[in-house]
């Protein structure tokens, strides 16, 4: 069993409440059995408790380290305190990523032990009033962090819940500064391959690119991350600063953020370079339009395998469905 040190900011009351809105009732029936019911969300599920722990206090020793963790745990929003679905395990969710510039297997975690999260700057270019490179403490704390609750769909067929913290990407926009001639916003990942092997790989199209029109950056749910599970993220996941398009599959939701630009043309994303015919700028989630070498109709439920049926947008219709009115002519959902 997981006995996790008591710190703070690293166990929400919410986490730790069985009314909380992390657990429904299957997953607390689940948790009582297993013992604690706070170990027990961490650990159980993920299989070998050491191990569970091993990877837990690798991402509590980064956060705790990081000049932002002050901040944590944010105010939880309540529009988003709830994702319909249980949250992913954490230990679950440190043990299972991808972040290709570390490799393409699912043991990304001890490689990203290594990114070195400061110091780090944000450079904004392109179409805006000024480019300018900022720091991201300074970044950070220009923004208003808050915390929510996403769902989060991979296109390879896997799903996971997890609790956010970060800001709405319209705040990271407005800081930006754009020009009236702005149409997409453009971000990207690092590029340096002593900080990841993958990058040595030549062929890919590093650096990691991806962009969505400014009419999706306004929308409420596009989400800039810096944190999860109550805390400054782990590297893993994309540290200091990712983001989260929970309507769209997951290659959408590019890590560790260096570049921001505002650009009049559409940009070429790294899957969408890589292999056109299967991954597209908008890559909206569509349970019937499959992949082209696989079904999107079902997902496996990181955590506990269970297989649930796909939702449009990932169930976000309501909120983004309008955002592509008569454009029907478009690949919306690849
Ligand atoms: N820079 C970068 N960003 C990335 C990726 C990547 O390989 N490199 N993978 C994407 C994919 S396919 C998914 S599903 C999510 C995975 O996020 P997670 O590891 O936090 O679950 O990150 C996305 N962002
Ligand atoms: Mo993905």
């Amino acid at each position: 069993m997981l006995i996790k040190s008591p710190r703070g900011w690293e166990l929400p009351e919410r986490l730790a409440t069985p009314e909380s809105v992390y657990l429904n009732r299957r997953q607390l029936v689940k948790a009582i059995a297993a013992g604690p019911i706070a170990a027990a969300a961490v650990a159980a599920p993920f299989g070998p408790a050491d191990a569970a722990e091993e990877v837990v206090e690798a991402a509590n020793a980064q956060a705790e380290a990081d000049p932002t963790l002050d901040l944590y745990p944010a105010p939880l929003n309540g529009a988003h305190a709830d994702a319909g679905r249980v949250v992913t395990p954490e230990a679950d969710n440190l043990t299972y990523n991808n972040f290709y510039e570390f490799g393409s297997h699912k043991q990304i975690w001890r490689r990203a032990g290594d990114l070195p999260r400061r110091p780090w700057a944000v450079a904004f270019d392109g179409l805006v009033e000024e480019e300018k490179t900022v720091d991201i403490d300074t970044l950070i704390r220009a923004m208003d962090l808050e915390e929510r609750v996403y769902r989060h769909r991979c296109v390879e067929a896997w799903s996971m819940v997890v609790p956010w913290t970060g800001f709405p990407l319209k705040d990271l926009v407005a800081f930006a500064r754009p020009l009236g001639s702005a149409r997409y916003v453009v971000m990207q990942t690092f590029d340096d391959v002593d900080w990841a092997p993958g990058l040595g790989q030549f062929w890919y199209p590093w650096p990691y690119t991806e962009g969505v029109t400014v009419e999706e950056a306004g929308n409420d749910l596009a989400f800039v991350v810096t944190g999860a599970y109550g805390k400054p993220m782990a590297n893993q996941f994309g540290a200091p600063l990712r983001l989260h398009l929970p309507w769209k599959y997951g290659f959408k939701s590019v890590k560790s953020i260096v570049r921001v630009s505002l650009a009049e043309e559409r940009p070429t994303t790294f899957w969408e370079e890589l292999v056109p015919s299967e991954y597209g700028f908008w890559a909206n989630v569509n349970p019937d339009v499959p992949h082209p070498r696989w079904s999107q109709a079902e997902e496996r439920v990181l955590g506990t395998q269970d297989r649930i049926a796909t939702q449009i947008y990932n169930g976000y219709g309501e909120q983004v469905a309008a955002l592509y009115a008569g454009m029907e002519d478009e690949s919306l959902f690849m």
